[in-house]
C-alpha cells in the first residue's frame, strides 16, 4: 500500500492510527483511497521524519476533517428511525467501565446543573425535565469500537431545553459532564438537531442505571461516545470543551 517507507515509523500502525483518528465513512474512505503516507504528506504539505511529526500530522488531518464535516452537517438531514420489531434486545452496555460500576444516582440528589452562555442558569430536578413535552425515537447507536444496536430512547428535544434556558444559540459548542466525569461536547448545530434528546426513557420505560439513569443525552447523528449518559451538566460556550475519549485523539465531530 506504501509507496515509499519512512525511517523510524512503523507505516502500518501509523496508517491505523490515522484511520481511528477520522470517522467511519471517512475513515473508510481514508483506507481504501489513500496511497499511503506519500498522499497524506502531499495532501498537508507537511513530510513525516518522525512519530511526533507523524502525530501532529494526522491531528491536522483530524481537525481539517472535523472543519469539513462541520460544514457538510445538515441540520435538516435525520438519521433513519426504524420499528419496534428492529430494535435490538437485550441492547449493549458500553462505558470506560464495568456495567457493574455504573453510577448509582439517587434522584433525590441528583440535578442538571446549567451553565455558561445561558440566560437562565438554574438547575433542573428530574420531575422539572419530565414536565416537558417529549419525542420518542428508534434509532441505531454506532460504538467507534465496532458494533451498533437499534434502541428506543424518548425525552425533550435538547433543541426545546436550549431555548427553554435561553441559551445562546449562536454559542459554537454544548459540554456535558457526567456523574462518572465522562465529558463530551457537541457542534450547536448538532445540539440543535430535531432528532437530538434529552433521554429520560428507554423502551418506554424508566432509563436504566446502565444506559445512562437519570438522562442520558441521545445523538443519533454522531457515533456512540458523543451520546454521554448520566449527565449532571451542561454548559454553552465559544471555547472548544474536547471531551474524555475527543482528548485521547478521537475525532472530534465524529458525525454518521
Ligand atoms: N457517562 C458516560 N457516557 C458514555 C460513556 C461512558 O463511559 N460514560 N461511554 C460512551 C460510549 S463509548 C458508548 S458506545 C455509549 C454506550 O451506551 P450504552 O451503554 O447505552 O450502550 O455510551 C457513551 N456515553
Ligand atoms: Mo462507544
Amino acid at each position: 500500500m506504501l509507496k515509499r517507507p519512512i525511517s523510524g515509523i512503523d507505516t502500518g500502525l501509523l496508517l491505523k492510527d490515522a484511520g481511528k483518528l477520522l470517522p467511519a465513512p471517512s475513515r473508510r474512505l481514508f483506507l481504501r483511497q489513500m496511497a499511503g503516507l506519500g498522499s497524506l504528506v502531499a495532501l498537508t504539505g507537511c513530510s513525516v521524519t518522525d512519530s511526533s511529526s507523524a502525530e501532529v500530522l494526522l491531528r491536522t488531518v483530524s481537525a481539517y476533517n472535523d472543519w469539513v464535516q462541520a460544514r457538510l452537517f445538515s441540520p435538516d438531514r435525520l438519521a433513519p428511525e426504524f420499528s419496534r420489531a428492529e430494535i435490538t434486545d437485550p441492547f449493549p452496555f458500553n462505558a470506560f467501565y464495568g456495567e457493574e460500576d455504573a453510577p448509582e444516582v439517587d434522584v433525590a440528589d441528583w440535578q442538571l446543573a446549567v451553565g455558561g452562555l445561558v440566560a437562565d442558569k438554574s438547575a433542573w430536578t428530574l420531575d422539572r425535565l419530565d414536565a416537558l413535552p417529549t419525542r420518542s425515537q428508534i434509532t441505531r447507536h454506532v460504538c467507534i469500537e465496532g458494533w451498533s444496536a437499534i434502541g428506543e430512547w424518548s425525552g425533550p428535544p435538547l433543541a426545546d431545553f436550549l431555548r427553554l434556558v435561553g441559551a445562546d444559540l449562536s454559542a459554537r459548542y454544548v459540554g456535558f459532564r457526567c456523574e462518572d466525569r465522562y465529558v463530551t461536547s457537541l457542534d450547536m448545530p448538532t445540539a440543535l438537531h430535531a432528532q437530538t434528546l434529552i433521554v429520560t426513557k428507554f423502551a418506554g420505560k424508566t432509563l436504566p442505571r446502565k444506559y445512562g439513569f437519570p438522562i442520558k443525552v441521545r445523538v443519533p447523528t454522531k457515533l456512540g461516545f458523543k451520546n454521554p449518559k448520566h449527565v449532571n451538566e451542561l454548559w454553552v460556550t465559544n471555547d472548544y470543551p474536547g471531551g474524555f475519549w475527543e482528548d485521547q485523539g478521537y475525532n472530534w465531530f465524529s458525525g454518521l
